[in-house]
């Protein structure tokens, strides 16, 4: 008798384990909380069209900016778009340039529906806790700092968490132009902006921690009236070369968004003359052969292309070139 209530004790215990996992496994199949965070803001997703920057001298030394934060999708190669974070339907966003002393009026709309964003300036003073806070969907903020410092500075989204808004394109430059300008200036017979950044498995923040991004790319900004805006791909300027005549010293402002690589910027069959580390007259450097750059730095080069042909702009880091960190000049 005690043996066969003990087998019947086993057999009502082994059939409440299994109804106690399924439910169990079911749930989680079902409900799975980041899943269905994914889901909604797959649903909600609508690519927002490029909307230009506003840009508005107010008087001699103070400037009013109006930028967007929205969702824009983003070709990155030849077969991929991406769902981009970004300032102002660009990635990188906008170029941005100024005079040293300006005083900035920064007025950040977002038009994301989803959630906050915000605008951290590495070219001005100002306590983050006040001047980069968040601005929520829908709403519009502007913030006042002065830019002192000559140079070419990174602004980024600084919303947490900040790699994921990083990692999915919130980053572009803010130019501040040097009040005696550089002490090359006479000498240089074209100019050009080059940005470097990092494109991962799209929003896919583990791939973004382990930093290890499918493409490396380059892009670049228009700097004068006429020259091109691009978004970082990992085609367009390979397929369409900058452009310059044998002879001529050409300057590139360089900047690195990362957000985790480091940059080792170089340009082949040349010496890089002069070099202005974060674009600051006083950090001069010569004769050159390759630049390190940060994540968040920048440097102004010169070089010379003294014969015709083709020259090749890479990060030497050679695995990022490979996944697109190059371009090219095709010089007459
Ligand atoms: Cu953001």
């Amino acid at each position: 008798m005690k043996k066969l209530i003990l087998i019947i004790g086993v057999i009502v215990l082994i059939i409440i384990g299994c109804v106690v996992w399924t439910s169990h496994n079911a749930a989680n199949h079902s409900n799975p909380p980041d899943q269905k965070e994914h889901m909604s803001q797959e649903d909600k997703w609508k690519s927002q069209p490029p909307t230009p920057v506003k840009v508005k001298r107010v008087s001699p030394h103070e400037i009013n900016i109006g930028m967007t934060a929205q969702e824009t999708n983003i070709r990155i190669s030849k077969t991929a778009t991406y769902k981009a974070w970004t300032f102002n339907g660009q990635a990188p966003g906008p170029l941005l340039v100024v005079n040293q002393g300006d005083l900035i009026h920064l007025t950040l709309t977002n038009r994301d529906k989803m959630m906050p964003h915000s605008i951290d300036l590495h070219a001005v003073q100002a306590a983050p806790s006040t001047s980069f806070t968040d601005v929520n969907p829908g709403e519009s903020k502007t913030f006042t700092y002065h830019a002192d410092h000559p140079g070419l500075f990174m602004y980024h989204c600084a919303t947490q968490p900040m790699l994921q808004h990083m990692g999915n394109g919130m980053y572009g430059v803010i130019l501040v132009k040097p009040t005696g300008g550089y002490p090359t200036d006479s000498i240089v017979d074209r100019s050009y902006v080059l940005l470097q950044n990092e494109w991962y498995k799209e929003n896919d923040y583990a791939s973004m921690l382990n930093g290890n991004p499918e493409e490396v790319v380059f892009s670049t900004k228009a700097l004068y009236k006429g020259d091109r805006h691009t978004n970082g791909d990992d085609f367009t300027l390979k397929e369409q070369p900058f452009k310059a005549k044998a002879g001529e010293r050409i300057r590139l402002y360089f900047a690195n968004m990362g957000p985790n690589h480091f940059s080792a910027l170089h340009i082949v069959g040349t010496v890089i003359e002069d070099a202005y580390i974060d674009g600051n007259p006083s950090n001069h450097l010569k004769g050159l052969q390759t630049v390190a750059v940060p994540p968040s730095g920048s440097v102004v080069v010169e070089f010379l292309v003294k014969k015709p042909g083709r020259y090749t702009i890479l990060s030497h880091q050679m695995s990022d070139a490979e996944k697109g960190a190059s371009a090219y000049i095709d010089v007459k």
